[in-house]
Formats: structure tokens, sequence, C-alpha cells
């Protein structure tokens, strides 16, 4: 593989992710589902083995030294998290299990405090189903009413609607911050200045996008924002909901037990301060402690090295498919992350993937999760690569001609 590029050093990075080195079917993988998990780095890996090996203790209750320690370290991947996405303070930083975690946590606590019958949450057509389908459950329990902002045909966030679906009955607006299914990335800092002018509360689905570009909550000001580590080249279960103090303040506890009390009696229940009133039981803490050195290797790397190269990935990629006749691509949007969705007219995209499959490359087909996307569309589901900044050109080639050479053998 080669590892031109003036960017990154790709030889140094791709050592660092030993899955790279396998084989798939005979063939060299080509990890082209990012967007559905992203790789581990050898960094990220001994950090979750040294823990296991030589440091595993509970947290938060022990006075003996390995609890000690490991509670330092979670709390120190805590501060990690707050500066990797500049937080104000390091208790509006939750730990949950992920991204579809956060989202209900803040869906249900939510809407016991603010949610009443006839009140409106927004969202738009581009959601997963994460960001859809809590809301719908506290809206029919509720009775409050969910509101879809439309797209247009490139997939972009249709704003002149949303500002008209906007009213004083606006609770919440929860927009993507990157789609997972198109790439389209929201404008969600002028998505969210509008929702304060109604009072809206304001939750981002950063699921897709913290992989890919420098998140900073306090210039988006944001109420909430929610991302999971393993898309991140940390570890699945583990992910943060952000979560402005006073709002979090001022919501009920989502779960109760151990570590989210002050005191307990029978007749009545105490809740701690943030962060622990809204982290219920013994945490994933090596999760924890682990998206602190995924987020230390992806420093190491540079952000925004990070995002200026998978543009350049994602140009060469659609340069490329448009070349090949009957490819349609979904979501074109002027600003996009680096997921290319297609279509191949006269062939369904799960015989794709599963040709794809055998030539050692790993893409993803179906709805990706966005259901109500795709009836948009008029499409059951894409074939789609999304790129991390371990993928190289190279690749993108061997794609390309194994792409070409299963529309031979469907059409
Ligand atoms: N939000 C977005 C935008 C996502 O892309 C995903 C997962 C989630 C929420 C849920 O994240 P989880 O970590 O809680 O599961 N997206 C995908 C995908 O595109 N392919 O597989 C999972």
């Amino acid at each position: 593989m080669s590892t031109e590029t003036d960017i990154l050093n790709l030889k140094k990075i791709r050592s660092d992710f030993p899955i790279l080195n396998r084989e798939i079917n005979g063939k060299p993988l080509v990890y082209f589902d990012n967007g559905a998990t992203a790789q581990k780095p050898q960094q990220v890996i001994d950090v979750i083995t040294k823990y296991y090996q030589l440091e595993n203790a509970n947290i938060h209750r022990g006075i003996h030294t390995l609890s000690q320690e490991a509670t330092d370290a979670y709390e120190k991947a805590r501060v990690t998290v707050q500066h990797f996405i500049n937080a104000g303070h390091e208790h509006e930083v939750i730990f949950t299990s992920g991204t579809t975690h956060s989202i209900n946590l803040v869906a249900n606590s939510f809407a016991k405090k603010h949610l009443k019958s006839g009140d409106e949450i927004i969202i738009s057509t581009m959601e997963h189903h994460s960001n859809i389908v809590p809301w719908q459950m506290v809206c029919e329990e509720y009775g409050a009413t969910l509101i879809v902002v439309p797209i247009n045909d490139k997939g972009e966030f249709l704003f002149d609607e949303y500002e008209k679906l906007l009213s004083d009955k606006t609770k919440l607006v929860a927009v993507t911050h990157v789609s997972n299914t198109l790439g389209t990335i929201n404008p969600v800092k002028a998505i969210i200045e509008k929702a304060k002018e109604f009072n809206a509360f304001t939750l981002i689905d950063g699921a897709q996008a913290v992989p890919h570009k420098k998140v900073d909550v306090q210039e988006l000001d944001c109420d909430f924002y929610a991302f999971s580590a393993h898309k991140m080249f940390g570890p699945t279960g583990v992910g943060i909901l952000y979560g402005k103090e006073a709002v979090l303040n001022n919501l009920p506890p989502y779960q109760g037990g151990g570590d989210m009390i002050k005191t307990v009696t029978f007749e009545k229940t105490t809740y701690n301060e943030l962060p622990h009133k809204f982290e219920a039981g013994t945490p994933n803490i090596v999760g924890g402690i682990a998206i602190a050195a995924a987020i230390d290797y992806m420093n190491t790397v540079g952000i925004d090295n990070i995002t200026a190269y998978e543009a350049e990935l994602l140009n060469y990629a659609t340069q490329q498919i448009k070349t090949i006749d009957g490819v349609r691509i979904i979501g074109e949007a002027e600003n996009k992350a680096s997921v290319l969705s297609f279509l191949v007219d006269g062939t369904h995209p799960t015989d794709i993937g599963m040709i794809l499959d055998k030539l050692g490359i790993a893409i993803r087909t179906g709805h990706h999760c966005t259901e109500p996307l795709m009836n948009r569309f008029g499409i059951p589901g894409t074939a789609r690569a999304s790129f991390a900044f371990y993928n190289t050109k190279e690749e993108i080639d061997v794609f390309i001609e194994a792409l070409k050479k299963a529309i031979n053998m469907l059409v």
C-alpha cells in the first residue's frame, strides 16, 4: 500500500492499526465501513489490555490504591474529553454507553421535566433511528408532536423550512451534526442559534462528526451533544453526553442506583451532583479510560489534518465513482464528510456488498438505520463506503476496480 500524502504519515498511521494487516477472503482488507465502527490503534488496545492486566478495580468507592488509581484514570479521561470538545467544565461530560444511550437519557429526563401535551420537538429527515425513536416514544407518552425538517434532493437540510416550523410550541430541536448515510454536514451552529430565538433546547447527534472534525460545544452553544467512542477509534459500549451545567442540574436523573445518590433512606433519597447524578452503577471504566487514549491518538494525528486528508479521499472517491456508468450517488451536499452512498442501476446494494466482501472490501449496505431518509429518496437502501484517515487513495482504486467487476457480474 503506497503511503503518499502531503498531510499524513500514512505508513506510520497504518502500522498502528493491526487489523489493517488482515486478509479477508485471501485479499488485503480494505475497510470502508468506518461509519458503522472505526478500527482501533494499538495505543488504545494497549491501554485496555494493561488496565485488565494490572489496574482493574471499581471506581468512586474504594480507599485502596487500585481503586484510587482507577478513579484517577477515569476522571482524568473525563478531563481529556472535556478539552476535546471544549466543554466549560469536566462535570458537563457524562459517560454513557454510547450515542443511543446519551439521546435516550436526554429524551427521558428532558421530557419528565419540560414536555407537556401540545409541545413540539423538531428533528430532521436525515436522522439515525436513535435520534428519532426516543423522541417518538416521549412524544407519545406526553402528548407532544414530532416535527420533521425536510431536505432537498442533494440531501441538504432546508433551513428556510426549518425557520417556518419553529414556534413557541418548540421545546427541543434534535439534529445530527453529520449524516451517517449522506455525509451531509449540517449547519448546526445556525440551527442552534435559530432554536434559541424560540427558547427551544438543542441536542446535536455528533456520532459521525467527532471522528472527522473539530467540535467545540461552547462555540456551538448547544445544550446537549452526544457521541460514541467506537466510531472515534475507541472501544464499543462507551460514549459521551455533553450537557450544559445549568441545563443538566435542572433535569431529574435518568436511572437510579449506586454512585448517583448522595444519601438513601427508605423514606427519601437525595441525588449526587454532576456528573455522577447521571451515572448510575458501575460504568464501563476501561472504556472511559480508553476514550482518552483514542483522543490522544487523534490529537497526535491532528484533527485538522484528519479533516483535510479525508476531504481529499472523498473527492478522489467521488471523482472515480462518477466515471462508472449507472452509478447514482445518494447525498451530494456542498458540505460533506467522508461518506459515499451510492446505487448502481440494475443491481441491489446487498449483491454489490457481498461481491466486494469476496474481494476483501468491507462496505455497509441497507438503510443504515435511516429508514425515513430512504423513504424520502424512494429507495430501500444504499451501498455505503465510509472513510477514515487510515484509508488511502490506493484502497479507493482497489474498491473502484472491484465495483466495476461486481457490476459486470450483476448487470
Ligand atoms: N447517530 C448517528 C448519526 C449514527 O451514525 C449512529 C450509528 C448512531 C447515532 C448510533 O450510535 P451507537 O454508537 O449508539 O450505535 N451509525 C451507524 C452506522 O451508520 N452504521 O452502523 C451504525
